[in-house]
């Protein structure tokens, strides 16, 4: 070799160099989405990749794929854990199969209502389930509000738990949810959000659970007639970053993508309400029968062998479920 072609191949390699750890180092964050633009999660992972990208002044690019184009919930929990994606909103029913702790938050009547939700969320208890999910790969950063689900079918107004004799009923993957529907007489199937719309509609199933957010924008109150809010679980959501893509981040460009991530939930939390009643109201219009369930203090019982099977499976759990429920 010549001197000069040393140079030249010096001078090529620090060119290299210097374009891969600069220039080229904006980082492409996909972001999963399960719901349809104008969700309210949809808005608030909107307004957080924004700030994201404005913010790191382009570092990071953020995108969000919104209708589970990137996959169905549980393999989007996989590829975030893997890093394949690097942000997410993720309900931490389909959660608990993961991250064991996370099922506490799947016990039904757990929360007396949403403001209990965000009181232990936004609290002490909230950061501990936050540190179970970063075990596990997944960096929680703000938690979103999902409502109250309730049940709904094609048969008949659910009123009491004897009403859900042998309806089958889709659940979300855990099976907490398969005992929950069990223990009132129903017959579960688990089954991703994607199918359920042609799974009422062809009969394979007579029913299923839901927010009103989601039981309207799923077009699901087109093919079932009767809603009846039971109000069974009340589940927190995370806003949730791939802990290799939080890793890579400097230290300043974490605080810019964690107060984002608590602004698109300050966001998220004040649109809840209203689309939650819009979405009643629309539902309702469709010819949708939404009865109230004047006692859901037998419901709340049948729930007694959940909780103590729950217990004897996870003794270590017991004081977190005592520690909400002790949360005013
Ligand atoms: C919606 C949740 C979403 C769940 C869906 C479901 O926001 O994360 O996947 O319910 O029932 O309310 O699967």
């Amino acid at each position: 070799m010549t001197l000069t072609s040393v140079m030249r191949a010096a001078l090529l390699s620090s060119v290299v160099f210097t374009v891969g750890t600069g220039a080229a180092a904006a980082a492409e964050w996909r972001g999963w989405n399960i719901h349809p633009e104008g969700y309210p999660n949809s808005d608030a992972l909107e307004q957080f990749a924004q700030e994201v990208t404005e913010k790191t002044d382009g570092r990071v690019e953020a995108t969000v794929y919104h209708n589970a184009v990137l996959g169905a919930q549980p393999d989007a929990i996989e590829q975030t854990r893997n890093g394949a994606l690097d942000f997410a909103n993720f309900n931490m029913g389909p959660m608990g199969p993961i991250v064991p702790a996370t099922n506490v938050l799947s016990l039904p009547f757990l929360f007396d209502d949403l403001e209990h939700m965000h009181t232990v969320m936004d609290g002490e208890i909230g950061q501990l389930f936050a540190d179970a999910l970063e075990e596990k790969g997944l960096v929680a950063l703000s938690w979103f509000d999902s409502g109250a689900r309730s049940f709904y079918n094609t048969e008949r107004p659910i009123r009491t738990p004897a009403d859900m004799k042998g309806l089958k009923v889709r659940v979300m993957n855990n099976d907490l949810y398969v005992d929950m529907v069990d223990a009132l007489g129903g017959n579960a199937t688990p089954m991703a959000y994607g199918e359920v719309y042609q799974s009422l509609k062809t009969g394979v199933i007579d029913g299923a659970e839901n927010n009103y957010p989601s039981f309207d924008t799923s077009n699901h109150y087109e093919v079932v007639p009767y809603y009846s809010v039971t109000q069974h679980l009340i589940i927190p959501e995370c806003l949730c970053i791939a802990k290799a893509s939080w890793q890579a981040l400097s230290e300043q460009d974490r605080e810019i993508v964690r107060e984002a991530a608590i602004r698109a939930a300050e966001t998220q939390r004040e649109l809840w309400a209203d689309s939650s009643a819009a979405s009643r109201e629309r539902v309702e219009e469709a010819g949708v029968e939404v009865n109230k369930v004047k006692d859901k203090s037998a419901f709340q019982e049948a729930m007694t062998p959940v909780y103590d099977d729950f217990i004897d499976a996870h003794p270590e759990l017991e004081s977190l479920v005592s520690a909400i429920r002790g949360t005013k």
